[in-house]
């Protein structure tokens, strides 16, 4: 099971299946979102469905994106895999940074590139007809850093973390960049609540959703379909919970890969809720949709109903070794074998590593008090006898009760893979 059954999770699968009656009453929009991917997700509302007559903005044809990774900050060899307009993380990097990731380590995922933004300029527009006034609300950076600030530890995750291993582990491929381990980094972050700045700008109690937009680049699809800049909804009462409005990222400006001067920090969900660089947020008094929470970022596939899952929310379940894939270690040596496990849904309280393809395992020593936000940092001896091929797994509990399976069910885009990851070794 990988979508964990958590009361938040069953109340987003309730609030969807509303949006989706209120979206055939017309009564909710969904702008940008292609006819065929609001067909699948009524699917389940069953009958003949009829379609209201417009369906948002025309889905015009625009040049690609630009292929460069468009990435600002030095991207050194040692430290990053390249994919496309992304960069990876190296794990084995990681071991030489702490509990926080700096930012000359942290992943970068970006749809199109990153925008070089002037703070003295910029500004974040609240508008939409769930706010009282009905009118819209500008709040510049000093606007927001005067309000109450909140800090906080979080990890920013990509749905697709691991998603080449429904290739290379299950033998099923899936479309979209092939990440190993390393699109997951975990930072202190500073800014202001949403909630707080919702609350000045006039939220009403008819909103429901809120859809924060990012200033970098439209996004056009391999296929030359333009889903215009990078936005997903956010139901308003997540919005009010734990949500930021960050300004800083480990007591520094956020970067500007990182989303300058201010982005949406969604604690412990999936990683395109937290919109870099936005430029205003919509507070709307009908659901919302957008590419983001239709054709993304839900689960589709034989595991699934055919509308898909509910749209995606908490990350999952990991464990990383802090090695290179196919690292060379000595015979007859004692190795301290380090590593991360993160779960979003709890603090892990148990980490056990197998050596010998899963017929022992045994417990690693934890170097972090358990704690509900960022990773556990572990450690191992391990003294390989005899040279020649090895597999390191490494299998992660949480306070939920959930460990790592040994496969994830398939999803036709890859997201959430949780289960034991093989880590290839050769033993010298
Ligand atoms: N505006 C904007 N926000 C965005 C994205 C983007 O391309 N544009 N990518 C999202 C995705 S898919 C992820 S996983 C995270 C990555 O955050 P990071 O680049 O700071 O690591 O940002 C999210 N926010
Ligand atoms: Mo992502």
């Amino acid at each position: 099971m990988i979508f964990r059954e958590t009361s938040e999770a069953a109340s987003e699968e309730e609030y969807d299946r509303r949006r989706r009656a209120q979206w055939l009453a017309g009564e909710a929009r969904a702008d940008g979102v292609a006819r065929r991917d609001m067909l699948r997700l009524l699917a389940a509302a069953g009958a003949a469905v009829t379609l209201p007559v417009s369906l948002g903005a025309p889905r015009a044809r625009a040049a690609a994106a630009d292929a460069a990774a468009g990435i600002v900050k030095p991207l050194p060899a040692d430290r990053f895999t390249i994919r496309g307009t992304n960069a990876e993380t190296k794990f084995e990097a990681l071991a030489e940074t702490g509990f926080h990731t700096p930012a000359s380590h942290f992943f970068v995922r970006n749809h199109t590139a990153t925008p070089v933004l002037d703070a003295k300029t910029w500004s974040l527009r609240i508008w939409g007809d769930g706010l009282e006034s009905g009118e819209a609300q500008e709040f510049t950076l000093a606007d927001l850093k005067r309000l109450p600030s909140t800090s906080r530890t979080a990890f920013v995750e990509c749905a697709g973390n691991g998603r080449s291993f429904f290739t290379t582990q299950q033998g099923r491929p899936v479309p979209g960049t092939a990440w190993t381990l390393g699109a997951i980094g975990n930072a202190h972050w500073r800014g202001v609540r949403l909630s707080e700045v919702l609350r000045r700008a006039g939220v009403s109690r008819h909103a429901v959703d809120v859809l924060p937009r990012g200033l970098d680049a439209q996004y056009v699809t391999d296929d030359g379909t333009n889903l215009g800049r990078v936005r997903r909804p956010l139901p308003l009462a997540k919005a009010m919970d734990d949500v930021l409005l960050a300004y800083e990222m480990n007591g520094a400006p956020l970067p500007a890969d990182h989303g300058y001067p201010v982005r949406v920090l969604v604690p412990a969900w999936v990683g395109i809720a937290s919109i870099k660089w936005v430029g205003d947020i919509e507070v709307s008094s009908t659901p919302l949709y957008s590419p983001w929470n239709t054709e993304f970022y839900r689960l589709f596939g034989e595991a699934y109903p055919s509308q898909g899952s509910a749209p995606l929310t908490h990350q999952t379940l990991k464990s990383a070794f802090e090695l290179p894939w196919n690292a060379s270690l000595r015979a007859s040596r004692t190795h301290h074998l380090t590593g991360r496990s993160w779960s979003a849904t709890g603090a892990i309280t148990r980490v056990d590593i197998s050596t010998d393809e899963g017929r022992t395992w045994r417990a690693v020593h934890l170097k972090d008090t358990p704690h509900r936000s960022g990773w556990t940092r572990w450690t191992t001896p391990w003294h390989p006898k005899t040279p020649g091929p090895a597999t390191l797994l490494a299998r992660a509990t949480d306070t939920t009760g959930h460990t790592q399976p040994e496969t994830t069910a398939h999803n036709t885009q890859g997201y959430l893979f949780d289960a034991v990851v093989r880590h290839a070794v050769r033993v010298v």
